[in-house]
């Protein structure tokens, strides 16, 4: 019976999460690890999480990081949402430490997650790389808002995801300050490990613009729908401080360099000298086992995808043509000596049509683990990765966004491939794509019709829609 019972188990959750490449059996094999692993590794309930090592081992001693929001989560929302649910029914659990955290560090109002933790209180050891990672309470909010574009769940923002949103967005309205007509963010370290205690990260601040406008929002779907009054009992939230929270949004200050055309890391980044990266030996990697943190800070060097992350995940902020030019600066000096980094920077290779730098940042993220790539997989597995491993299919080669304008994809398919094919839930719907040399299929496999864009033309999909490849350009 139990053999049976496990049986249905994973055929329900294979059923929706399929992935597959073809043409690198190799590569096939450690995506399908990577995918068991996470579903091996999480938590099956609200009181649990997911940790940066799953279950596998002693690194980091079991703690939930930002990594479950920003690199686990997106592969739960599209293919299982009642863990999903439960991941972030986790954070509601928390809620409350994360308030007191934040009156903790001197803050009136709002909630700050602790940087790592597993009962809600705040963990780490070596606060500049740790509970000044404010960025936490903005990746939390985040991945709700994330979860309900993709699912449409409004009764899920009224019980809880709403109420999340609400009070990170609070956060920054104690956090920040005003300067010269502009909302700054000051005295914190963004992903960036190589950077700490800075003012004015890029990826913070475009965070908070986008936590503070979804308060806002969430707030005003529940209140059409008739469903706003618990939160509004629960928080106190009224229509003024809403419109405060808009306002402050529009004010907030994102770094941008007129000469090099690119988003500044932060308001120091561009001052400090630069770390030639590629002349880095090999016996000096990865640079934080070898030099002191205060050297690392001093210069232009980053340990992992910060701006580029900044990018991906909210890309209507900039202009391709910023984002390019910011690619192109952050790949020089960035070391990836985090596990966080390479797959950040193969999506956003694949969005900007690099399709052969795609492959390459994709193969070291997909294989980190199963051929023990970082020579660390004795400390535990890198979680964080393996659902970075399943954005680069997804979000990078497949190019899906979810955002509030609906769905689109944007395929291409490097050439050492046949092909690849995956699945993913769209509110009531499971989507296949299906990507061969010649063409993308798009399936409805259950739900109702759904518009999609596809190389930015607009297609409404009822059954199957079969359409030519296009190739990313500049490779
Ligand atoms: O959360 C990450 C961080 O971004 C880089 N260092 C390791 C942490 C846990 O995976």
């Amino acid at each position: 019976a139990l053999y049976e019972g496990q049986e249905r188990y994973l055929d329900a959750f294979w059923d929706t999460c399929e992935i597959d490449v073809y043409g690198d059996g190799e590569l096939n094999r450690a995506l399908t690890y990577n995918v068991y692993q996470l579903l091996q590794s999480v938590t099956k309930d609200r009181y649990g999480n997911i940790a940066a090592k799953g279950l596998s081992g002693e690194g980091y001693e079991g703690h939930y990081f930002w990594d479950t929001e920003m690199y686990i989560l997106p592969f739960f929302t599209l293919t299982n949402r009642e863990i999903a649910r439960n991941l972030i029914g986790y954070r509601y659990q928390i809620l409350e430490n994360a308030r007191e955290n934040a009156r903790q560090m001197g803050h009136k109002q709002g909630a700050l997650y602790p940087w790592r933790t597993i009962m809600g209180s705040e963990c780490s050891g070596y606060f500049p790389s740790g509970t000044a990672a404010y960025h936490i309470s903005g990746d939390v909010a985040y991945s709700v808002v994330a979860y309900y574009l993709a699912s449409g769940d409004l009764e899920f923002m009224e019980q809880c995801g709403a109420e999340i949103v609400v009070e990170t967005a609070r956060l920054w309205m104690d956090l920040g300050c005003w300067y010269q007509g502009k909302f700054h963010i000051n005295e914190v370290t963004g992903p960036d490990e190589y950077t700490c205690m800075v003012n004015n990260n890029y990826y913070t601040n475009a965070l908070a613009k986008y936590n503070l406008i979804w308060a806002a929002k969430l707030y005003g779907r529940l209140k059409e729908a008739g469903k706003a009054d618990g939160l509004a009992e629960r928080t106190g939230l009224t229509d003024g401080e809403a419109e405060a929270f808009v306002k402050t949004a529009e004010a907030v200050f994102l770094p941008y360099d007129e000469e090099l055309g690119i988003n500044p890391q932060d308001d120091s980044f561009l001052q400090k000298k630069l770390w030639d990266v590629s002349a880095i030996p090999e016996e000096d990697k990865p640079l934080l086992l070898h030099h002191h943190p205060l050297e690392l800070y001093r210069y232009q060097v980053c340990k992992q995808a910060d701006t580029v992350l900044a990018h991906f995940i909210l890309e209507e902020e900039e202009d391709l043509e910023t984002i390019r030019k910011s690619y192109a600066y952050y790949e020089k000096v960035t070391t990836h000596d985090s596990s966080l980094s390479s797959c950040i920077f193969s999506i956003m290779a694949a969005r900007l049509g690099m399709v052969e730098k795609a492959y390459g940042y994709f193969g070291d993220s997909a294989k980190m683990d199963l051929y023990n790539a970082h020579k660390n997989t004795k400390d535990g597995i890198h979680t964080a990765n393996m659902g970075g491993s399943y954005m680069g299919i997804v979000y990078g080669f497949g190019g899906l966004r979810i955002r509030e304008q609906g769905l689109s994809l944007r395929p291409c398919l490097p050439k050492q491939w046949e092909g690849y094919h995956f699945r993913f839930l769209y509110e009531d719907s499971v989507i296949e794509v299906r990507i061969s040399r010649e063409t993308c299929a798009v399936t409805l496999l259950r739900g109702t019709e759904k518009e999609i864009v596809i190389y930015d033309r607009p297609y409404v999909l009822r059954d199957r829609i079969e359409i030519p490849m296009e190739q990313g350009a500049g490779d």
